[in-house]
């Protein structure tokens, strides 16, 4: 299936590449990331057992055609199997050759002005204060249909999202299971130097309660039964707020985002606070960002939350630094930091760093 897949893949970006699109203004888009990954679970002294050391690779490689004035298509594939929140690949296993998975395959039709359909494998839609993790991982691609809209005036530009993505197809008369999800915000013009950004949305998953989790079998921080079946329901209302703006002629950003399951009764708030400083966009740019974050077990759907922080999925609180410098258009150094605790019970200690150099074009 995985052979199938890549190459249906290599076919389209071969297909479309500029030579042979004829009218058609192809973009060609690519990155690499080389990381080191230090990881450290429980209370022990760097270097004892328990630190993992690793290093490993990120492909993205894909392509995007303006087909008309209204209409666009985007196909990207990457590395590491098929988690739905990594593409990451570690390097292990004898140099063994590694996998090419289906990352993006979508098209956008817009057919009247400030309307937008997205269908196929995408992008997530939804604005995330400060590049949020908390409620979705940034490398998570969802699969359905969005409907987007936007209007802009002098000072606002309002926003409202709609998505129909399928979470699980079941069949032999099991319900499919959705997640339905609803956004609307804001962007506000205040003055020449400042921009407010607020959002709220609804996500509503279905046919999850009383089920297995949907991937890898592990439901990442969610509570389950004796049975390893999903405890909750995820009916997630969610609230994001980010000021950006200039001080001192320096980019800032102050940034907050807060969920609460409606259909669970413990453990059902998650929230975070943070601020950055720099604009790591230009060549010799750089920026430094803080957070902190709590997450509660069932406060998000934990199979699509972030996949770094705490080792993954819910039931984590801490902080998380990073800094980014930008040496020139194709070339970036980051510097990540992971100081978190699992509610495991003995409130376990995770500690990570992740040191990455990321070339693109
Ligand atoms: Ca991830
Ligand atoms: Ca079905
Ligand atoms: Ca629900």
């Amino acid at each position: 299936m995985k052979t199938l897949t890549r190459s249906i893949a290599l076919l389209i970006l071969f297909a479309t590449t500029p030579a042979r699109a004829g009218e058609v203004d192809v973009k060609p888009e690519a990155d690499v990331r080389y990381r080191h990954d230090a990881l450290e679970r429980g209370d022990v002294d760097p270097g004892e057992e328990g630190v993992n050391h690793r290093q490993r690779i990120r492909l993205r490689f894909g392509a995007s055609g303006e087909l008309r004035d209204d209409l666009s298509l985007r196909l990207r594939v990457a590395s590491g199997d098929d988690d739905p929140v990594s593409t990451n690949q570690t390097l292990t296993d004898a140099f063994s050759k590694k996998s090419l998975t289906l990352d993006l395959a979508y098209f956008d039709y817009r057919p009247v002005k400030g309307f937008s359909l997205v269908a196929g494998k995408q992008p997530n839609p939804f604005f995330k204060p400060g590049d949020s993790q908390m409620v979705w991982d940034g490398d998570l691609t969802p699969e359905g249909l969005t409907l987007l809209f936007s209007r802009q005036s002098a000072r606002v530009k309002w926003f409202a999202t709609g998505s129909s993505f399928w979470v699980m197809d079941r069949r032999d008369g099991e319900p499919d299971a959705f997640l339905l999800a609803g956004q609307v915000g804001a962007g506000v013009r205040l003055g020449e130097d400042f921009l407010l950004v607020a959002s709220g949305a609804f996500y509503d998953y279905t046919a999850l309660k009383g089920r297995l989790p949907v991937y890898d079998d592990d439901p990442f921080g969610n509570t389950v039964d004796a049975g390893g079946l999903l405890v909750n329901d995820y009916n997630l209302v969610d609230g994001g707020l980010e000021l950006r703006g200039k001080a001192w002629k320096l980019p800032f950003s102050l940034f907050g985002n807060v969920a609460m399951n409606l259909a669970a009764e413990e453990g059902r708030v998650a929230w975070l606070a943070g601020a950055s400083v720099g604009d790591p966009g230009k060549p010799k740019g750089w920026r430094a960002r803080y957070q902190y974050r709590q997450v509660g077990s069932d406060a998000v759907f934990g199979t699509f939350s972030d996949s770094d922080f705490g080792g993954g999925g819910t039931g984590t609180r801490g902080h998380l630094i990073d800094g980014t410098f930008t040496l020139n258009e194709h070339l970036s150094f980051s510097l990540t930091l992971f100081l978190s605790r699992i509610d495991d019970g003995d409130d376990t200690r995770y500690q990570r760093i992740q040191l990455d150099m990321l070339v693109k074009y």
